[in-house]
């Protein structure tokens, strides 16, 4: 399975100087695969164009489950001892596109989570606070980021259908200005 690399920069906070030895910045992920990336990419050309926003290159579309930040090794072995969590594979219908207007990206999401992702967050953190780490108080909102700077757009969507079969842990890695994704391993769910 291979990574994928951002064209342009990303999130400045994730370019700065690149992370301290022994620092690993990582996150449990849906990582979809080449066909699903590309009708991702293909159902939102349109929104990300009107949005004006630097468009997120296909290579890295995913929907984060868990975000650890920066771990040491010690810490990453940890958070990779806890999978597997056996929801059970699903279909993920991705169908509305958004703006987070803090972070102005531009998102696709789903208007009906299934229970299932759903179960798989809850479980998966449950188990991580159980090993210690901390959760954000934020509300899980489940999305595959598609633009940074982007204005809000109203678009119609065509739905695109995600068969989910798997949790990735994958690292955040510097690659210059910009940002590289790495799967590091999965589970089946
Ligand atoms: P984003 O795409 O909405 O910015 C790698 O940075 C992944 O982790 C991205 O999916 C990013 O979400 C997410 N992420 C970054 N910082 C985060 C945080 N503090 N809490 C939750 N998710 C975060």
């Amino acid at each position: 399975m291979s990574g994928a690399q951002e064209s342009d920069a990303d999130t400045a906070e994730e370019t700065i100087d690149g992370p301290p030895r022994d620092s690993r910045r990582v996150f449990f992920a849906l990582w979809p695969d080449a066909e699903t990336r590309a009708r991702l990419a293909r159902a939102t050309k349109d929104a990300v164009r009107h949005s004006g926003g630097r468009p997120i290159a296909k290579d890295r579309f995913h929907i984060t489950v868990a975000f650890l930040g920066n771990l040491t090794s010690a810490g990453l072995e940890i958070a990779s001892a806890v999978p597997p969590i056996r929801v059970g594979a699903f279909a993920l219908v991705l169908d509305v596109v958004g703006t987070f207007e803090s972070s102005r990206s531009l998102w696709l999401g789903a208007s009906s989570v299934p229970p299932a992702l759903t179960e798989l967050e809850r479980r998966l953190w449950e188990a991580l606070t159980a090993k210690g780490f901390i959760r954000e108080e934020r509300i899980y909102r489940p999305h595959v980021t598609l633009a940074r700077r982007a204005r809000p757009v109203e678009a119609e969507i065509t739905p695109v259908e995600w068969p989910v079969g798997e949790l990735a842990l994958v690292e955040s890695l510097p690659a210059g200005r910009n940002v590289h994704y790495e799967p590091l391993r999965t589970w089946p769910l």
